[in-house]
């Protein structure tokens, strides 16, 4: 071969890497393209292996080292630009941003409740979550081996037994707080109180965890009747659900109260109807019968004003207590199946809110 086809054929290899290396954009496509040509079995490396079929070998050897020397060139050049290519950044580009959470709708509701009651002069309070049997069954008119006790599902915590007040259970209600609120303000009413807390019960099914939330509220004072009750149930049904939105109570058995009720906050899908059109021919499915029921209540029982060194006969209050999770599921639009989905830890549940 002579020097002028070798030549040529360098030539060749060169327009080819330029012709590659135009549309190489990135830095890999170029590391690629230096092995397709400088590699083992690259075009420019077994062309140089040919060169013991040229005739002047001393011109061939320099034309190959210029040769290689401008593949090189041409290769670092393309992996500056691609490498320049990486480093620019469109700041017109929308954002990726960070996520963030939120409180947990349990917390939301707590905090929404607090607010509705602090506006109407109630304090909110807190009490210990496993506290004595005294405060959570005794001093509310449940003495020990009272039948009533049952109904409460009860975990009962493994602590010494004290002489005066008993075993130390989980809390089953935020009424444990009824008595220690009378005690906190030295017996001294008039009392405003709403404590939220934490409550356990040995019950797990689609309407009840073991871990839940109640809310309590407890007035005393002079001259207080169920007529402030109905009040401040009707208060509460119009701050928290909407305008429009109703309490209902029947009556119903706790230890501590008497007389004592179960409350119902109408239904804000069917306002109260039980029925989704004017004909009545569509039940509401959210309902049923246009009614919900959240918890009890009550006019505070003589004896446990009593228990809390209040002279019954001076004074009178009243007590409810619902659970936050009942209460906040049957928000319009919550339809929970399910409240322990609350409780799943599950992002995808928790994000809509
Ligand atoms: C009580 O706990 C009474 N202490 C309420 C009360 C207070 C009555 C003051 C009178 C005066 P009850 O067991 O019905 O009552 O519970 C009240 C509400 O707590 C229920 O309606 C329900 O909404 C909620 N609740 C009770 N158990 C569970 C549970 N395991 N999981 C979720 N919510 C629960």
């Amino acid at each position: 071969m002579t020097t002028a086809e070798y030549s040529q054929k360098l030539d060749t290899v060169v327009t080819e890497l330029k012709t590659a290396l135009q549309s190489a954009t990135s830095s890999e496509t170029v590391e690629a393209l230096k092995t397709e040509y400088l590699g083992k079995k690259g075009s420019f490396t077994l062309l140089s292996k040919q060169i013991k079929d040229v005739d002047d070998k001393k011109e061939a050897g320099q034309l190959l080292n210029t040769t290689k020397q401008t593949l090189e060139d041409m290769l670092a050049t393309a992996r500056t630009t691609a490498a320049k290519k990486l480093a620019w950044i469109d700041l017109t580009m929308p954002g990726k941003k960070p996520e963030v959470g939120h409180t947990h709708p349990v917390s939301q509701a707590m905090e929404e409740i607090t607010h509705i009651f602090e506006q109407i002069g109630f304090t909110r309070v807190r009490y210990p979550e496993v506290d004595w049997d005294h405060y959570v069954f005794e001093a509310l008119n449940m003495p020990k081996s009272h039948p009533a006790r049952d109904e409460w599902e009860t975990f009962f915590v493994d602590a010494p037994v004290d002489n005066q007040m008993g075993k130390m259970v989980l809390t089953t209600h935020t009424s444990n707080g009824q008595v220690r609120e009378m005690e906190r303000l030295n017996s001294q009413p008039p009392i405003r109180m709403i404590n939220i807390a934490r409550c356990y019960r040995r019950q797990q099914d689609a309407t009840h965890t073991q871990m839940f939330h109640q809310f309590e509220g407890l007035v005393v004072d002079k001259g207080i009747t169920i007529q402030h009750l109905k009040g401040t149930l009707d208060y509460f049904a119009e701050q928290f659900y909407g305008p429009g939105t109703k309490s209902r109570i029947r009556p119903f058995h706790f230890q501590f109260t008497e007389p004592s009720f179960e409350v119902d906050f109408s239904c804000q899908i069917c306002h109260g109807t039980g029925y989704l059109d004017d004909a009545e021919t569509q039940k509401c499915r959210f309902c049923k019968s246009g009614w919900h029921e959240v918890g009890g209540a009550g006019m505070v029982h003589p004896n446990v004003l009593k228990a809390g060194g209040i002279d019954p006969d001076e004074y009178t209050g009243f007590a409810f207590g619902w659970g936050i999770e009942r209460t906040y599921t049957l928000k319009e639009g919550l339809n929970l199946d399910d409240i322990r989905l609350l409780y799943s830890g599950d992002l995808r549940f928790l994000h809509q809110f």
